[in-house]
């Protein structure tokens, strides 16, 4: 089998080691994770890495150069809900196989090669995002550590048992000394390449996102006997607050806003809501303008809790400015994409990366590959052997670019 084939085969092994049966839901320190680490192990190790997990759970695998400086490598392991075999495996898996590709030529670059698969980029079960690129690349916030999930289960224990050790995630920090960048294959998650006929896009830059949770408190009632007037309905103002981000991004050029999650409590029919919970992510490539937007639904949150006798409590989970992948890796990246008989071009990212984490520790860059209609977050995520033979291709010619410097 080629190795293209061989790289969608083991994202579709991936997909089976999931929390929900039916679905792809593999979130951090699950077993899950667990099932999905031991298969990337044993891919590692076939290709010649020396493999270990870190405290926070990042797989991560090294094949030795004949120098001292290191080349990363990698994408996230973990999924959203319900989500596509491609987002953050295909990262991973393709740079496994350029790493397969030196080995079977039984080569040796000038420097090493690290591969890290991340542990958690999206988020799902604690709700704070990049936990395994921050630990490598920091910050890492500690009070995170002190989250808990849906089952009440804090993330020091989640990591104690996945078999970290919560109080030593400090040397996760990158301590291998001389970096020369860190690249990451991802699928595009947008409708660019597809749209412009291409497999493959060096992106050029990534927007920044805020997540934040908003919660509106009111006072529970009977449903049938509270006259509407009377009523401090959470729910009702949350409602609100939704049409209000809506309305905010469809006026902002550029801007995105979502609310994703929504949650009453006590979530009964017959109960007016006293609680009601929902996640807010606002992404703008203008940290500026995203900020401004941040602060104007802020005030708007206030404004509707004020006039709806509720009160409201805004929390910042993550702020993550817009980051420049490292002209020096676009232009090598795309030096390799013209060399593979692909025209090339730039295009921003308006998806998250662990790219944008690792660029507080080193230069990064990144390839996009084309998935079919642009979908993505949705388990019709779709890319095809073709394309992604185009990305190992570009990715291995990159690697002798780098190596030819
Ligand atoms: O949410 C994001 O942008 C990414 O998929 N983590
Ligand atoms: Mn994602
Ligand atoms: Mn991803």
């Amino acid at each position: 089998m080629t190795l293209p084939r061989i790289v969608i085969e083991r994202c579709h092994y991936l997909a089976e080691c999931t929390e929900e049966p039916g679905a792809i839901t593999r979130p951090f320190a699950s077993d899950a994770m667990r099932r999905a680490q031991a298969l990337v192990t044993d891919w590692m190790a076939e290709a010649g890495m020396t493999v270990m997990r870190d405290n926070i759970g990042n797989l991560r695998g090294r094949y030795a150069g004949a120098g001292e400086a290191t080349l990363l490598l990698g994408s996230h392991l973990d999924s959203v809900r319900d989500a596509g075999k491609y987002d953050g495996p295909l990262g991973v898996i393709v740079a496994i196989a350029a790493v397969q590709r030196l080995r079977d030529a039984h080569r040796r670059l000038p420097f090493a090669i690290e591969v890290l698969a991340f542990a958690d980029e999206e988020g799902l079960r604690y709700g704070s995002t990049y936990l395994g690129s921050r630990a490598v690349a920091g910050p890492f916030e500690w009070r995170d550590l002190e989250r808990v999930d849906s089952a009440g289960i804090t993330m020091s224990d989640a990591i104690r048992t996945f078999g970290g050790d919560p109080d030593r995630i400090r040397e996760d920090r990158w301590q291998g000394g001389d970096l020369l960048g860190y690249c990451e294959v991802h699928i595009e998650q947008g409708p660019v390449l597809e749209a412009r006929g291409l497999p493959v896009g060096v992106v050029s830059a990534i927007a920044g996102q805020g997540r934040f949770e908003v919660e509106f408190t009111g006072v529970a009632g009977h449903a049938g006997t509270v006259p509407m007037d009377r009523r401090r309905d959470a729910l009702i103002g949350a409602a609100e607050f939704v049409l209000a981000v809506e309305a905010a991004a469809t006026t902002q050029e550029g801007l995105v806003a979502t609310v994703g999650k929504l949650e009453t409590h006590p979530g009964v029919s017959n109960v007016i809501p006293a609680r009601a919970m929902m996640s807010l992510d606002i992404r703008h490539a203008d940290d500026r303008i995203r900020t401004e937007v941040s602060v104007r639904l802020a005030s708007r949150a206030q404004d509707i809790a004020r006039r709806r006798k509720l009160s409201i409590e805004i929390r910042t989970v993550a702020q993550n400015p817009a980051i420049v992948c490292a002209p020096r890796l676009v232009s090598l990246l795309t030096q390799a994409v013209e060399e593979c008989q692909v025209q090339p071009i730039q295009l921003t990212s308006g998806a998250g990366h662990d790219a944008v984490v690792m660029s507080s520790l080193s230069d990064v860059g990144m390839l996009f590959v084309r998935c079919k209609g642009g979908v993505s977050h949705n388990p019709a995520e779709s890319v095809t052997t073709e394309d992604v033979a185009v990305a190992l291709d570009v990715l291995s010619r990159f690697l002798e670019l780098l190596a030819e410097q």
